[in-house]
Order: C-alpha cells, then structure tokens, then sequence
C-alpha cells in the first residue's frame, strides 16, 4: 500500500523528519511555497504535522478533504482552529507532559536572570569593567512572592522549583484547584498587586490575548519582574515596553513575543530586560521526546487506534 500524503506546515525538527519520511509521503509547506503543487496533493492529504506556532486556519483544513490528523509537536495548539476540525472530524493532538521539565526550568532560569542581572554580569567581566568597581545590586529572589498566571501542569511544575527557592507562591487560573496548596487570586491584577515575580505560563489563544496588560503591569509595579513562557500574544507588548521605559515595571523576562522571531528593537534596548528565542521546550532530550509522541500520535491513528494525546477538546 502506498504511503499516506502528509501536509508538513512547518519545516520538521530534525528529530522528527527521519520518522515522518519513513512512513508517509511528507510535502513540505507545499500551501506555502507552490500552490499548484499544493492543489495537486491537497485532495489525498490525510494527515498534517505542524510545531506549536503553526497556523491551521479553518481555510486549510476545508481545502483538504482527505484529511483526518494534525499532529502537533508542541503543548500549545492555539494556531490550530480546533472547532474547524471537529465539525471535518479530523483529530487534533499535541505533545503535553514530556516538556513540563524544560519550560518550567527555563521560566525559573528567567527570573534569576532578570533579578540577579546575570546577562549583564556576564557583559560586565567579557568587558572588562570589573577592575573600575562592582556591578550595581541586584534584587533577591529566594522568599520573593511569586504569581503564576496559568496553573496547569506547567504552572505546578513552577511551583515546586519555586518552592524550594522559599518563593511565597500564589496563581491566578479559570477556576481556583482546591488540591493545590497555593493561594488563588480571582484576577491577574489582583495577582501581580501581592507578587513581587508574575510568571505567565497560561495557553495563547483568542481567549487569553493580551490578559497581561497596562492594569497588570502596574500592578506588579516598579520593583516587579514580568516572565512569560507561554505565548507572546498573552502579554500586550506595546504596553509591557511602554511600562519598561517608564519604569512602571522592573524588568522582564520574555521567551515568547507577538511576532516571532522579530523582537522590537525597542525591547532589546532595554537593559532590564533578558531575551530567550523562544527555547522553553529546546533541549535535545524534550525536543527528542516531544518528536516521538507526535510521530506516535499519527502511528496509532494510522493503525486504526486512538492517539495517544489528542488536545483536550477532543478527548
Ligand atoms: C515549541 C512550544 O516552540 O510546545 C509549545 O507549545 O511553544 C514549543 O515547545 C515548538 O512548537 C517545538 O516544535
């Protein structure tokens, strides 16, 4: 039997394409790049592979009648128009759990750099300005309060390195988690008013677009640290630049922007701010495992079994 056609809509990892070309005839961002190509294929494409920032707009996933699977490599799917595929009944899954370590290491990485201005002290020595005096102080971050926006299992993961850094630890989320030993607050700016380090790790989305904003900002405060891991488009970033400059904010943290991989010039000005390029999940050993459970996902719906993560709406 011949091989399944797959719609790659992003360039494979590495770490995924090996799999994928063994078992299906993958077109790479064909709808992109060659649209009479793309015409050609769309009718048989049975399935598409996509990473966390793809955008799978209704449009496409209507011009493939075939298909039945997207296969995300990435927890957040907020690109994919999950409602479309399920009136098509194609299914739709992700890869949660496996890079819980790495991002929430990296959120932790990020405070520490923001508050003890380690990329700085790093510029400082290669400099050479030690010899003139020492670098100004810096803020502690051991017993700080700290806000998670978004206690899912990300957030927890959050939680407990903070925990051992004595944070005091409270969340904001949908709904308050009663297992949870954390204080809930209703409202991220009811949040940030008690926090000293907001860190955002809630899903992107239309429902979540610019949550952290100008209000939140001033919450958190001019001692306040900002540190998002989660998308770009949760924090408004016209707002968190203006407070940045205006020194209504601390400092910041950012691994996720609104417009990846272009970063405002304006932003990377900002001494007070450490920059990331989006590496959350960016480890060989996640990014490996993250690779595996997608590549399995389309496995198992190919031989006739559930997916072993569908997102949440479809399980
Ligand atoms: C990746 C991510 O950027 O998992 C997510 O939601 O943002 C990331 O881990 C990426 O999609 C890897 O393909």
């Amino acid at each position: 039997m011949s091989q399944p056609d797959l719609l790659a809509v992003a360039k494979p990892s590495p770490l995924l394409a090996p799999q994928l070309t063994a078992a299906f005839r993958v077109h790479e961002r064909l709808h992109e790049t060659d649209p009479a190509a793309f015409a050609a294929v769309a009718p048989t494409v049975r399935a598409i592979s996509a990473s966390g920032e793809s955008k799978i707009p209704a449009a496409l996933i209507a011009q493939l009648p075939a298909l039945e699977i997207i296969s995300v490599m990435g927890v957040g799917y907020d690109g994919v128009d999950v409602a479309a595929a399920k009136v098509q009944g194609v299914m739709v899954t992700h890869t949660p759990d496996v890079l819980n370590d790495d991002v929430a290491d990296l959120a932790i990485g990020l405070m520490l750099c923001a508050a003890r201005q380690l990329p700085a002290a790093d510029r400082f020595v290669r400099e050479g300005r030690w010899p003139a005096g020492p670098m100004p102080l810096a803020r502690k971050m051991s017993g700080a309060r700290l806000g998670i926006v978004g206690m899912g299992r990300i957030g927890q993961a959050i939680a407990l390195r903070a925990a051992a850094f004595g944070m005091q630890i409270a969340y904001t989320a949908r709904s308050a988690k009663a297992a949870l030993p954390y204080l809930f607050h209703p409202t991220p700016v009811a949040l940030a008013a008690q926090s000293d380090f907001l860190v955002v790790i809630t899903p992107g989305g239309a429902g979540t677009r610019g949550l952290i904003n100008a209000e939140v900002m001033a919450a958190l405060g001019p001692q306040g640290i900002l540190v998002n891991v989660a998308r770009g488009s949760v924090v408004d970033e016209a707002a968190l630049i203006d407070a940045l400059e205006r020194g209504l904010l601390g400092g910041a943290g950012l691994d996720v922007f609104e417009n990846e991989p272009n970063v405002p010039d304006r932003l990377k000005a900002l001494p007070q701010v450490v920059l990331a390029p989006h590496i959350g999940s960016a480890t060989t050993a996640t990014r490996q495992a993250m690779a595996d459970l997608a590549f399995n996902n389309l496995r198992e719906h190919f031989a006739g079994r559930r997916p072993l993560s569908p997102v949440p709406e479809l399980r």
